[in-house]
C-alpha cells in the first residue's frame, strides 16, 4: 500500500531520512535501519573525513517549524560509509557524496562501484554551507560537466541532490541537461533554502558561520519543495523524484506524490521528533488511503488536479 521507489530499487515503505539528519554516525544509521524508517541515505561525505563549520552552527524553533543549519559538511569520509554498507543492507543504503574535487569524486566512485551492499549514489549538488563555494546545482553548466563526468565513471544507480529552483526556465534547463545522462535514476527535491538567517530574542543570529547564514529547513519548504517536484516531473516524467522538504504529515507525503514524487524524505521533522516520526506518518498515510479507498500510494502519482478555468 505505502510502498515506493527510487530509480530501479523499491522501498517497501516510501519514507526515509533526508541527508544530513541522523545518518552521520554508524549508530545513527543502525538506528534508521532498526526504525520504521523505508530505507536510509547517510550524511554527505567527502574524500577526507571534515569536522564541519564552528559551532552554533544548528537551531530550530519547533513551535514554528523552521530550522537553520551551517553545518559545513561535516561527515567521517566516504570510506566509513562504504564500511558499513555491509552492517545495513537489510534496507536500501544510500552513500551521498559531495563533489569537491574531480580527482577525489573519480577514486571515490571507482570505490562505490566496488562496493556491494550499495543501493545507489546521491550526489549532492546543493550544500549551502561550504564557505567561499556556490552551489553547484545554480551553475547549470558546472553541472553538465560533472554530470558528464560521473555517467562516464559511475557503474551504480546515482541521483542527485538538487537545491530549491525558483523559476521554472531554469528548470526546464536543468531537464535538457539531464535527458542527456540516461544514468541519472532518480532526482532528490530539494535541499535546504541557501542562506536565510534567524535572530534570536537577544538580537543576535541563531547560528555563527557565515554571520548566521544557513540552510533553512522545515514547513516553509513545502511550496518549493512541491512546485520543483511537479516541474521536474512534467520534463522527465520517467525520472523517479524523490521529495523532501517540510514534511512533517502523511498528508505532506501524500502532497508530494501527487506532485510526481515516487518517494520522500523527512529533514527537520526527523531531527525535532526522533525516529518515530515515521511510524507516525505511516498510520496517518494509512488512514488517508482508506478515506479515499486508495489501494496503493503510487496510483496518485503525478495526478494532481490544475483547477479548471470558471470563466
Ligand atoms: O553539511 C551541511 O552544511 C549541509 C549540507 Br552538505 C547540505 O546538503 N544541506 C544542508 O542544509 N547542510
Amino acid at each position: 500500500m505505502l510502498s515506493g521507489f527510487v530509480g530501479d530499487i523499491k522501498l517497501d515503505f516510501c519514507v526515509y531520512n533526508a541527508s544530513g539528519v541522523h545518518c552521520t554516525s554508524e549508530q545513527e544509521l543502525l538506528d534508521l535501519l532498526n526504525s520504521e524508517a523505508g530505507g536510509l541515505v547517510s550524511k554527505s561525505s567527502t574524500f577526507e573525513p571534515r569536522i564541519g563549520n564552528p559551532h552554533p552552527r544548528y537551531f530550530s524553533d519547533p513551535k514554528n517549524k523552521i530550522s537553520i543549519n551551517s553545518t559545513g559538511l561535516a561527515n567521517y569520509g566516504y570510506g566509513y560509509y562504504l564500511d558499513l554498507s555491509s552492517k545495513l543492507n537489510t534496507k536500501p543504503y544510500f552513500v551521498s557524496v559531495a563533489t569537491l574535487t574531480e580527482l577525489e569524486l573519480e577514486i571515490i566512485i571507482n570505490k562505490i562501484n566496488d562496493t556491494p551492499d550499495i543501493a545507489g549514489i546521491e550526489f549532492n549538488f546543493s550544500c549551502p554551507n561550504l564557505i567561499g563555494k556556490t552551489q553547484l546545482g545554480y551553475d547549470l553548466t558546472a553541472t553538465d560537466k560533472l554530470l558528464d563526468f560521473v555517467s562516464k565513471r559511475c557503474k551504480k544507480m546515482f541521483g542527485l541532490k538538487l537545491p530549491p529552483y525558483f523559476e521554472p526556465l531554469q528548470i526546464e534547463i536543468l531537464a535538457n541537461i539531464i535527458k542527456k545522462y540516461p544514468l541519472v535514476k532518480f532526482l532528490v527535491c530539494i535541499n535546504s533554502l541557501g542562506n536565510g538567517l534567524l535572530i534570536n530574542n537577544n538580537d543576535s543570529t541563531c547560528i555563527y558561520p557565515k554571520d548566521g547564514l544557513g540552510g533553512i529547513g522545515g514547513a516553509s519548504l513545502k511550496p518549493f519543495g512541491l512546485s520543483n517536484v511537479r516541474e521536474l516531473h512534467k520534463h522527465l516524467p520517467e525520472m523517479s523524484i524523490v521529495g523532501c522538504g517540510g514534511v512533517f504529515t502523511g498528508q505532506d507525503v501524500y502532497d508530494y506524490f501527487l506532485c510526481g514524487a515516487s518517494a520522500v524524505q523527512i529533514g527537520t521533522c526527523l531531527h525535532e521528533e526522533g525516529l518515530q516520526c515515521f511510524e507516525r506518518i505511516k498510520q496517518e498515510l494509512i488512514q488517508i488511503l482508506n478515506q479515499k479507498n486508495i489501494k496503493k500510494l503510487v496510483d496518485i502519482r503525478g495526478g494532481l488536479k490544475v483547477i479548471s478555468q470558471k470563466y
